[in-house]
């Protein structure tokens, strides 16, 4: 029986600092209170959000260059879901799961949604895969997506891998998922390699096939990125393109954003503006990255950055975070996975409760008055706001931990992963 983390031995870790803690939430209240704000608002909106877990991150991540595997790592997507029941327990904001297909290709899915409900958990948007071979989608070799999945110049790849997204989005209806990402690594290496407007072309026309299947209710995301695995061009490369081929595809056809898709010094704050104010913000794959797609921790290397997109998804979402689909997308090469993704989760948390303290209303003034000085001491008010606290008790009212990263470690969660399943064990994935 798999170990599973309650709010009970959660209590148990950490009963030695709920006073510190009862008494760090009453004198931030109480300081808030002297300038006029009520915080009981704001930790409701971190009890209410939630972030997936990508199914591809619970394991160890790696580059060309090598993969340390942590050791325990789930064998399975059951044992991707435990581990994901298990950040979930800690951080009370990791209520669902986004499948990576075939990285996850489960026998009975029906079954691995009755096992996800008995953990609490959901299916978030499922991910398609048709920037690798494999037996699933690719067969014997009869067809390859060496040079491409929807742009290929080959109908018979094409055909196939609008074939593979049909075959997610029915397996997501038997999960409960109801959307689905995207994601294509079709591109060139070579200049005169492939025609740029051909390769559009054959993507959106393969967008829309795979939109028109969608089931009511769904929708799909298109998720855009400059470069890697292709290094001279990339058919859907940044915002404007993803927005083309979403409106091309259809209605129920919105833009994710990767955090880490955009190149050095893009202004990204304001691509999540654009999207949302056409209607096609769709969701985000969650990161940081300091130079490429370097899949790093939210906030760990610009967190200021990641401040003012939150700042825009108040600003679109009348004052509180907008209902568009919200993932983490990492790859843990050094960090425990379930230790970084609970980080990511805490400083998206963190986000979310410096946002809830901005008032826009003021912040819309100073900008109308031409005031940049006063809309930047606005912004710093909220930013350099002490947060802890206030976080600390949403997930405390949510059942999970003050502190995830010292529940985990007091719990000694990766040890009896090890023992369970193994030094070795490795799970798929990136
Ligand atoms: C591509 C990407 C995409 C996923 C993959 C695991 O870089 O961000 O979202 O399919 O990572
Ligand atoms: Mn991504």
């Amino acid at each position: 029986m798999p170990l599973r983390v309650t709010t009970d031995i959660i209590n148990e870790v950490e009963k030695e600092w709920h006073g510190r803690y009862r008494a760090d939430f009453d004198a931030a209240a109480e300081r808030f209170e002297r300038w006029g704000i009520d915080v009981e608002p704001v930790v409701a909106e971190v009890q209410r959000f939630s972030v997936a877990a990508p199914s591809w991150a619970v394991g160890t991540g790696g580059t060309r260059f090598g993969r340390f595997p942590a050791g325990g790592e789930p064998r399975g997507t059951e044992e991707k879901l435990d581990d994901v029941a298990a950040l979930n327990a800690v951080t009370g904001a990791n209520r669902s799961v986004s499948l990576h297909v075939p990285w996850d290709d489960p026998d009975d899915p029906a079954a691995l949604r009755r096992y996800a409900d008995e953990l609490g958990l959901g299916f978030d948007a499922m991910n398609s895969n048709t920037f690798q071979d494999n037996a699933a989608t690719t067969g014997d070799g009869e067809i390859s997506y060496k040079f491409g999945s929807l742009a290929h110049a080959s109908p018979d790849a094409r055909k196939r891998a609008i074939e593979h997204n049909l075959a997610c989005i029915e397996l997501g209806r038997t999960l409960g998922s109801t959307a689905l990402t995207v994601w294509l690594a079709d591109g060139t290496n070579h200049p005169g390699q492939a025609d740029f407007r051909r390769q559009f072309e054959r993507v959106a026309d393969g967008l829309r096939d795979i939109h028109e299947a969608l089931p009511e209710g769904w929708s799909m995301f298109t998720e855009h990125k400059p470069y890697e695995p292709a290094f001279y061009s990339t058919v859907n490369a940044d915002w404007g393109t993803s927005l083309l081929l979403a409106q091309h595809a259809g209605d129920r056809a919105a833009c994710l954003v990767d955090l880490g898709h955009h190149l050095p010094n893009t202004n990204i704050e304001q691509v999540v503006s654009r999207l949302a104010m056409v209607g096609r913000l769709g969701g985000f794959h969650f990161n940081d990255s300091k130079y490429g797609d370097d899949d790093l921790t939210v906030g760990s290397i610009n967190p200021y950055q990641f401040f003012l997109i939150v700042v825009e998804l108040f600003k679109h979402g009348g004052g509180r975070m907008p209902d568009v689909a919200y993932m983490i997308d990492a790859s843990h090469n050094l960090k425990d996975p379930l230790e970084d993704m609970a980080q990511a989760t805490d400083q998206i948390q963190h986000t979310v409760a410096q946002v809830a303290l901005l008032d826009l209303t003021e912040l819309a003034g100073a900008q109308d008055a031409n005031d940049p000085a006063m809309a930047a001491e606005i912004l710093q008010r909220a930013y350099r706001s002490d947060v802890r606290p206030i976080v600390a008790e949403a997930r405390r009212r949510n059942g999970a931990a003050l502190d995830p990263i010292m529940a985990l470690r007091r719990l000694g969660y990766r040890r009896t992963m090890v023992d369970e399943r193994g030094a070795t064990s490795m799970a798929t994935g990136l």
